[in-house]
């Protein structure tokens, strides 16, 4: 924490560094108070730099005992946490020797090294290493690291680093040690220790070229029955990148270890992957279906790191979506190919949409929105964000569009011939990628497809089609354009695949569709590619009036206007051949009547036949998959409506018209849901497939709606059964559900369910976690107990800001995730989220910069949200001691 307005890193500014750092021996003195780090360097002086030139090393927080250059004393200063070695030997490489020490058991930031549950464990992404010792952190400074770590055997017997274990011995005064040693050169921010008393799971396996490799998950005790799922998840992400990329794991070991403490999901630290225990440990009786799936994904997403990452790495930390989108781009194929059938698949993709316009959209359209490449940043920890990951993975999705499944992995192929062992930058991936499918679309507008990683905002695209039955002709007008953004007033035309299809708007047939000026047809899909601000298609020969089946698949991240009346959006939602879009068309007419009923104070108005018979058509279609039906009759969110209507929103109307629409949706096809509720109950023993998922999910929202309707109209049968079925559930899935569906409807039986569940589990803190965060997402107007009750669950005995999953499932459950219970006309909602960012900055930066991004959307509101919500902004960012974290936020809210 630092006095005065933060420094702005910017892009432009990039500078090789004067000096490289080609290879490390560390050695670890671990006690919790004060650990000793020896750092010995080998420098090695850029061939660009002045001799003699001046060594500048990062440090935070550390104490500096001493430091030698070539075993001689050196003149140094420390300058705002910098080491400065003002005139270093002027030979080309020279060593450098520094001693300083760390307090691990201080660093309530989680960020450098950290004691966690009695053990010690590192962080050191983006720029955490410079917590532990003075060194280059920055990820162009590559080195090859030897690490020896010494501690108490009794208290730490299992002593880990990244790459391969040289030696293990036991030392005097009851103290042992282990030698590690890591081959690959790699930027610090992939370095790690474990120093715990842990137990694993092992697994030995042979890869497709015959190498054998020792993969371990490594867990507290007691754990280690809920270690199975992640491990397979590891197996199988081992063998499909070798399958769909060509790319083997490089290592003897493979090292996963859990930590309770930790600020983000997991991290891909060379060979020695941290995950925080939410991704790491499940059983059925303490996991959802969605936690085995988080758990699937995200193991495979770290795995994958240890090419798109570790084996290239990023120049500088403007170019993270490098490997972050790469990295999310892989590891949804990776669960797509996992799920299995394309309506599976479908899913999938579904629910990367509902994450992207639930967190990216609004993200975009906000004080933060930045380019998937940011041009600067004044605290990268707030740069890890939706617009990198996961629009970073549409973008590489759209390229894999555009050249193709095979000329996508040609491009990748490209891409590690030219830059493997290297720190490299977005543009060098793009270029591979094109380079490798010369004649694309992506080759010939490489320029114009360059603008996605440039240029922040969701662009728009319009569509307006004509159908000429004399003619037969079908023309389809697309036009883009882009809202300013901070710091991006203009924006230009990008490339943007629109990937279609013409469904006959009598019967739903796919229409063949050939293009002026075109041989023959080209099948009933096809990917348009829109380069300017404005593009005409022609479509000939066009049998029957259509209606465009547009961006399918979500072909590109863009809001789409097609103007497409209900009409023309129940023929979608029936017959398109595409899964996503039947799935948008049916989002499309639910949000249609809450924007319909929006204006005013009225109820919502009785809904119509035909949008109710199309809802029940898709419920009762037994040529559909379960987990699609679950979709499509989930209504968009609140978050979502918001976004939508992007201007004087009331949170608290939307709410309501929400409530509304579902107590319909709930009475209408009660019928229905008794059926889908029974229709969809496993026989069979538990198992976290694709399948069984969807099965589970469709009869708990089944089970939501009949609790829902029956306490609307007073029923006690369906709460009864709920409440049974919580207390008898064979798995958290079922019983998770259960809780929530009586949570949901405010049913009577919902407090005795919670205190029940709470007694069952006690201890099990990632339960406990869904305990919290059940109750400060539940189902509340701002006139009902949520904020009081979210006070009175920070006074519990379990809750505790130290511990990042704890305070997410509190704080940003009720903040970020519950917004009818948190914009409360009295404001009460808004003193409450300032004063525990306030809190939390002195514990957390990083976790109280993201409970921060909150009120990223104040402006957005209708009074009198937006005086509340932007004077609680006002008063963080007056607060003295601000993080550079949370100062980022707040000031770049108000500017
Ligand atoms: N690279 C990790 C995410 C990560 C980023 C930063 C962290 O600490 C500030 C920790 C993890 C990933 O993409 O999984
Ligand atoms: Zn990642």
């Amino acid at each position: 924490m630092r006095e005065g307005p933060a420094t702005v890193i910017r892009r432009e500014d990039y500078a090789a560094p004067a000096y490289w750092i080609r290879s490390v021996e560390l050695t670890f003195d671990l006690d919790p108070a004060k650990t000793i780090v020896a750092s010995r360097l080998t420098v090695e002086r850029h061939a660009d730099a002045a001799p003699g030139a001046p060594l500048v090393l990062h440090g935070d927080g550390l104490v500096l005992l001493r430091c030698l250059a070539d075993g001689e004393s050196v003149s140094f200063r420390q300058d705002d946490g910098l080491l400065v070695i003002d005139n270093p030997p002027d030979q080309p490489s020279f060593t450098l020797e520094i001693r300083n020490t760390c307090a691990p058991e201080k660093n309530t930031q989680l960020s450098g090294l950290y004691t966690s549950g009695g053990g010690f464990f590192t962080q050191c992404e983006a720029e955490g290493f410079r917590r532990i010792t003075y060194f280059l952190d920055r990820p162009d400074v590559m080195a090859v690291y030897t690490v020896t770590l010494r501690a108490d055997k009794a208290k730490y017997p299992v002593l880990l680093s990244n790459g391969n274990l040289l030696e293990q011995a036991d030392l005097p005064n009851g103290r042992h040690m282990a030698k590690w040693h890591d081959p690959f050169p790699k930027p610090s921010y992939l370095f790690a220790l474990v120093a715990a008393d842990l137990v694993c799971r092992e697994q030995r396996i042979t890869a497709r070229n015959g190498k054998e490799h020792l993969l371990q998950v490594h867990v507290r005790r007691g754990d280690l029955d809920k270690t199975e799922h992640a491990m397979n998840a590891l197996i199988a992400s081992v063998a499909w990148d070798e399958a769909r990329f060509g790319l083997p794991l490089d290592l003897e070991r493979f090292m996963v270890v859990a930590v309770g403490d930790f600020n983000m999901g997991a991290m891909e630290n060379k060979g020695l992957n941290i995950f925080n225990t939410k991704y790491v440990l499940a059983s059925p009786a303490t996991a959802t279906d969605d936690d085995f799936a988080g758990i699937e994904s995200v193991v495979a997403h770290e795995y994958f790191h240890n090419w798109t990452g570790n084996r290239i790495t990023c120049r500088d930390w403007f170019q993270l979506s490098l490997k972050e989108g790469l990295t999310v781009y892989r590891d949804q194929e990776f669960s797509m190919d996992m799920a299995g059938s394309a309506s599976a698949r479908a899913v999938l993709r579904i629910d990367a949409v509902r994450n992207l316009r639930a967190v990216q959209f609004p993200e975009d359209a906000g004080p933060m929105a930045h380019p998937v490449r940011p041009d600067s940043y004044s605290e990268i920890n707030n740069f890890y964000t939706a617009t990198v990951y996961e629009k970073g993975a549409e973008v590489v999705r759209m390229m894999a569009t555009l050249v193709g499944r095979a000329g996508f992995r040609a491009g990748m192929d490209l891409y590690f011939q030219r830059h493997d062992g290297q720190a490299v930058t977005c543009d060098d991936f793009a270029q591979a990628i094109a380079d490798a499918n010369p004649g694309s679309a992506l080759a010939s507008h490489l320029g114009h497809f360059k603008q996605w990683y440039a240029q922040a905002g969701t662009p728009r695209l319009q569509a307006r089609g004509s159908y000429n039955e004399a003619a037969r002709r079908y023309t389809l007008t697309l036009r883009q354009s882009g809202a300013p953004s901070p710091g991006q007033p203009e924006k230009q035309p990008g490339l943007v695949p629109v990937l279609m299809g013409l469904v006959a708007a009598d019967d739903g047939r796919a229409l063949p569709l050939k293009l002026e000026g075109e041989a023959q047809a080209t099948g009933t899909e096809r990917v348009l590619v829109l380069t300017e601000a404005e593009q005409t298609f022609t479509f000939v020969n066009v049998e029957a009036p259509p209606v465009p089946s547009l961006l399918r698949g979500f072909s590109a991240p863009v809001t789409l206007d097609d103007g497409l009346d209900d009409a023309a959006l129940l023929v979608l939602l029936q017959h398109d051949a595409d899964a996503f879009n039947r799935w948008e068309a049916g989002q499309r007419l639910s949000l249609g009547r809450l924007l319909a009923a929006l204006p005013g104070d009225a109820d919502l108005p009785p809904l119509d036949d035909a949008y109710l018979q199309a809802l029940r058509r898709v419920l009762r279609d037994d040529t559909l998959d379960p987990a699609f039906k679950d979709q499509v009759l989930q209504l968009p969110s609140e978050v979502y409506v918001a976004e939508v209507v992007g201007s004087e929103v009331n949170p608290q109307r939307i709410h309501r018209l929400r409530e509304q629409l579902r107590g319909q949706l709930a009475s209408a096809l009660r019928d229905d849901w008794v059926w889908a509720f029974e229709a969809h109950q496993v026989r069979e023993g538990y198992r976290p497939n694709a399948a069984q998922a969807g099965q589970r999910a469709l009869a708990n929202q089944a089970l939501r709606m009949l609790v829902l309707d029956a306490v609307a109209s007073g029923d006690t049968v369906w709460p009864g059964r709920a409440y049974q079925r919580f207390k008898d559930a064979g798995n958290m899935t079922d019983r998770f559900g259960a809780l929530s569906a009586l949570v949901d409807a405010q049913s009577p039986l919902a407090e005795p369910a919670l205190a029940r569940f709470h007694a069952l589990f006690a201890g099990d803190d990632l339960v406990i976690d869904k305990w919290f965060n059940l109750q400060a997402t539940a189902n509340e107007p701002a006139s009902g107990g949520g904020l009081q009750r979210v006070k009175a669950l920070m006074q519990h005995a379990d809750f505790s800001l130290k511990n990042p999953n704890r305070a997410r499932a509190l704080l940003s459950g009720f903040c970020r995730d519950n917004p009818a219970a948190f914009h409360r006309t009295d404001a009460a909602g808004y003193v409450f989220w300032a004063d525990r960012v306030l809190e939390l900055d002195a514990i957390n930066p990083q976790l109280a910069a993201r409970l921060a991004r909150a009120m990223d959307r104040w402006r957005a509101l209708a009074e009198p949200w937006r005086s509340a919500a932007r004077e609680a902004v006002a008063r963080v960012a007056a607060a003295p001691r601000l993080s550079d974290d949370v100062r980022e936020i707040v000031t770049k809210a108000l500017d």
